[in-house]
């Protein structure tokens, strides 16, 4: 059986290896570029791209890409056809933030579709960072934003069907698979854009664990847990159990961590190692992911368990999809 240690120097090394643009030299510009989680990050990284191809800002670009999400996807943990909480009450997650440091989030927010737009106004119209729950909705409100009901017949059923056993496992998600993380459990949007002028920028969106009890807030809306950017450094993101990466302020610590030296792949690997090392028994079964994209626009990912896939977007491709092949061995926990 493969050593530990030596089993983490190489999925570093084979994760930063794919996490370099193909043909890429370090160090080149490489002009705007955008990644998002999961294989839907196709569709949001296309959504972004409009925005950074005219020459817009990376903070506009992964509001697009989100907003893409919210809307057009059709996805049981993001946006309008998300699954409810424990009660059927579909309550949404979302965060944004700049390389300067400006953030704004919304926690459980009830029938407002797009709550990365009601972040982007916390942020820009509030000397606050975070609101929640009612008093989110009433400044959503007061923005403009319509109420409406977003709980699909689908997820209604869903749920009804939930409620037969009522058993609340985050690690085989929604779709009751048994394999964490696998590609048919897709998870949170989760989006960083690099922008012509080298601004950073991310965004992440969801609408949280299927069957939360009422009121669980995630990582996603949590600065420097699901979401952390710092135009000195680079940005990082994450989806899976967003219990996790609260426990690690896991997104800050990528960004810390590409700080000290690491790349992104490196960096995201080493925060894989801490939430193993935190809880070795729950890391068997639970999936957690980083995408992280350094200040010169290099790209890395790093999963616990198989299955996280994302997607990269530049001027040279618009529909890259990567697999982060390398996963942390359980066994070795
Ligand atoms: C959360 N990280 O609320 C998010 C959602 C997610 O699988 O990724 N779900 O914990």
């Amino acid at each position: 059986m493969t050593d530990r240690r030596s089993f983490l120097q190489a999925g570093a090394l084979a994760v930063g290896a794919l996490g370099l643009p193909r043909g890429a030299r370090a160090g080149a510009d490489p002009g705007p570029r955008v990644v998002s989680t999961w294989d839907f990050g196709v569709g949001a990284n296309q959504a972004a791209w409009k925005t950074l191809a005219g020459g817009g800002s990376a903070l506009d670009a992964v509001e697009q890409g989100a907003r893409w999400a919210e809307s057009e996807l059709c996805n049981p943990t993001v946006g309008r056809c998300g699954n409810p909480d424990r009660d059927g009450v579909l309550s949404l997650d979302a965060s944004i933030m700049d390389g300067d440091g400006r953030c704004g989030s919304v926690a459980a927010l009830v029938d407002i579709l797009h709550p990365v737009s009601v972040a982007r106004q916390v942020m820009e119209k509030t000397p606050h960072v975070m609101l929640v729950g009612q008093g989110a909705q009433q400044f959503a409100m007061e923005q403009g934003f319509p109420r409406e009901k977003l709980l699909t017949p689908a997820a209604e059923q869903a749920w009804k069907a939930w409620l037969k056993t009522a058993e609340y496992a985050p690690q085989i998600n929604a779709e009751r698979r048994s394999i964490p993380g696998d590609s048919s459990n897709h998870d949170t949007l989760g989006i960083l854009a690099r922008d012509a002028q080298g601004r950073l920028a991310g965004a992440c969106t969801t609408s949280g664990m299927a069957w939360k009890l009422h009121g669980r807030v995630g990582d996603s809306p949590v600065i420097g847990a699901g979401l952390y950017v710092d135009n000195e450094v680079g940005a990082a993101t994450a989806s899976g159990v967003g219990e996790e990466m609260i426990r690690n302020a896991a997104s800050f610590l990528v960004v810390e961590l590409m700080r000290q030296g690491r790349s992104p792949a490196q960096a995201c690997h080493e925060a894989i190692a801490r939430v193993v090392r935190k809880r070795p028994e729950a890391s068997r079964t639970l999936q957690v992911c980083f995408l992280a994209m350094n200040r010169d626009g290099e790209v890395g990912a790093y999963a616990l368990h198989r299955g996280f896939v994302y997607a990269v977007c530049d001027a040279r491709r618009q529909d890259d999809l990567r697999d982060s092949s390398a996963v942390y061995d359980s066994e070795q926990t």
